[in-house]
């Protein structure tokens, strides 16, 4: 059988490695350049590759395509390929064929990757044999080449979701559903949803639905859709028969008619109202995967958060820097924002992904004393703040902004990295983003 997988990054080089261990006959294909590491690893393993060209050629001759999720499907091939009938799958689709390791998918607009990191540090604390992949860290492709593992944890976002078929989660955790991405989804809201929820589609009545109760768009699909999993809804505005929910500063989980898991949430790793739900998430799964109590309280105390995600780098003359660049949407910006309790030197922008910040104007008015651009295109920023915030300055580099900030900034300040964009103008990704980032603070 012939694989053409297209894009040499991460998630294809695990593809093409997991497909070469198959027995098939497989070719890589990138539109751009391919990076150093990456090229090494298909020279090493002989596996034939293009880089800098598409060769359609040998494309549609392919039995399956594997398409790495940062490739939109409307690019003219893909829906070439469609229309010849050529299967089009995602990475995860690949690979799941070939574990039969139980799945945890977690999927959502924002708190993914701290509930993934939650639940696998939970799973692990208790000696599961677990791996971490999907929108995270090593592929999952790669992993399951690699590796013998029981249980995966697995973070999918819409992109990878979008290419599935038979892909199916035992439990699902679907964290909350705001507006993401959408220049991917022809500027529809309701497409992103869609997308979201075909985490889903495979459920049957053995598997389970960890849903935000309190999550508008959740619950309005879930009101006209059908799904045959058992649903565990969490909430921290009212208290449920079954799910996860808040009583006098208590978690209180239910998992099953007879069960009952309590823990006070000032004893929580991870403060907030948002991380409270990712906490009730993480150990309603564990719950489920019959975790022991003591095992789920002391890993929801110990846990140390993940990078990138309002994390706490220096304080310097009085002045907290934290790194959030993981935010690459208004909402995780909104709650960011929101969580800060000093005046806020905020570093935003980079590429926009249908942002509207009229949204963060209240939170804006109220934390924020200056805002340092950090982008290539810092039109639309300047525009919604330029009335409210007298200083707004322009950088192209982390360094810098973190130069100026350090000049803005007065003891009891805090500087904020939170952009509400991707970062590909500027880096390489958002990690990069965050490590040049905390790079720049430690020079000061
Ligand atoms: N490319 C083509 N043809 C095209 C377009 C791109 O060949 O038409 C090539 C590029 O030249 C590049 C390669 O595709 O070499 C990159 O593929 P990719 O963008 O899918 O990146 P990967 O390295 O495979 O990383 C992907 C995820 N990236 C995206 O979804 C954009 C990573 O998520 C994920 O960790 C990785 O797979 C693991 O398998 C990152 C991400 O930014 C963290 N995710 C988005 C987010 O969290 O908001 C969804």
């Amino acid at each position: 059988m012939k694989v053409v997988v297209l894009g040499a990054g991460e998630s294809g080089v695990g593809a093409a490695i997991l497909g070469l261990q198959k027995g098939y006959n497989v070719f890589v294909s990138d539109k751009g350049a391919i990076t150093k590491k990456h090229k090494q690893v298909l020279l090493n393993n002989d596996i034939p590759f293009e880089e800098n060209t598409h060769t359609t050629s040998i494309i549609f001759n392919a039995d399956v395509v594997v398409k790495s999720p940062g490739i939109p499907d409307t690019v003219p091939m893909i829906l070439e390929l469609k229309e010849k009938g050529i299967k089009v799958i995602s990475e995860i689709e690949f690979a799941a064929q070939y574990t039969d390791a139980t799945i945890v998918g977690i999927t959502g607009s924002n708190g993914k990757t701290t509930t993934t990191m939650l639940t696998h540090h939970i799973l692990k604390n208790e000696g599961v044999n677990v791996g971490v992949a999907g929108n995270i860290g090593d592929s999952f492709a790669l992993q399951v080449a690699q590796k013998k593992i029981d249980t995966y944890v697995l973070e999918l976002s819409s992109f990878q979701l979008d290419g599935i078929e038979n892909f199916v989660p035992h439990i699902v955790i679907i964290t909350n559903i705001t507006p993401d991405h959408l220049d991917r989804y022809d500027n529809k809201f309701e497409n992103y949803i869609e997308s979201k929820f075909r985490i889903i589609m495979n459920q049957t009545k053995e598997d389970y639905l960890i849903y935000d109760a309190d999550d508008i768009e959740i619950k309005k699909w879930l009101q006209n859709n059908k799904t045959e999993a058992q649903l565990l809804p969490f909430s921290v505005e009212k208290k449920l028969e079954k799910g996860a929910y808040l009583q006098d500063k208590n978690i209180i989980i239910k998992t099953t008619n007879t069960d009952e898991f309590k823990m006070g949430i000032t004893s929580l790793a991870l403060q907030g109202k948002h991380n409270v739900k990712n906490s009730m998430a993480a150990a309603m799964t564990a719950q489920l995967l019959k975790v022991r109590k003591q095992t789920i309280r002391e890993s929801l105390e110990d846990f140390e958060g993940a990078e990138h995600r309002l994390e706490h780098v220096l304080k310097i003359n009085g002045v907290q820097y934290i790194n959030d660049s993981k935010a690459t949407n208004i909402n995780a910006t909104f709650y960011a924002l929101d969580s800060m309790k000093n005046p806020t030197v905020w570093i935003v922008g980079g590429v926009d992904k249908g942002n509207d910040y009229f949204e963060l104007m209240p939170l804006v008015r109220e934390k924020v004393k200056a805002i340092i651009c950090l982008g290539t295109d810092n039109q639309k920023i300047r525009q919604t703040f330029d009335s409210v915030i007298d200083l707004i300055v322009e950088t192209s580099g982390a360094e810098e902004a973190v130069k100026v900030a350090y000049k803005i900034a007065d003891k009891g300040d805090v500087v904020l990295l939170s952009p509400a964009c991707a970062s590909f103008d500027l880096f390489e990704n958002y990690e990069d983003r965050g490590r040049q980032f905390k790079q720049a603070i430690r020079q000061l």
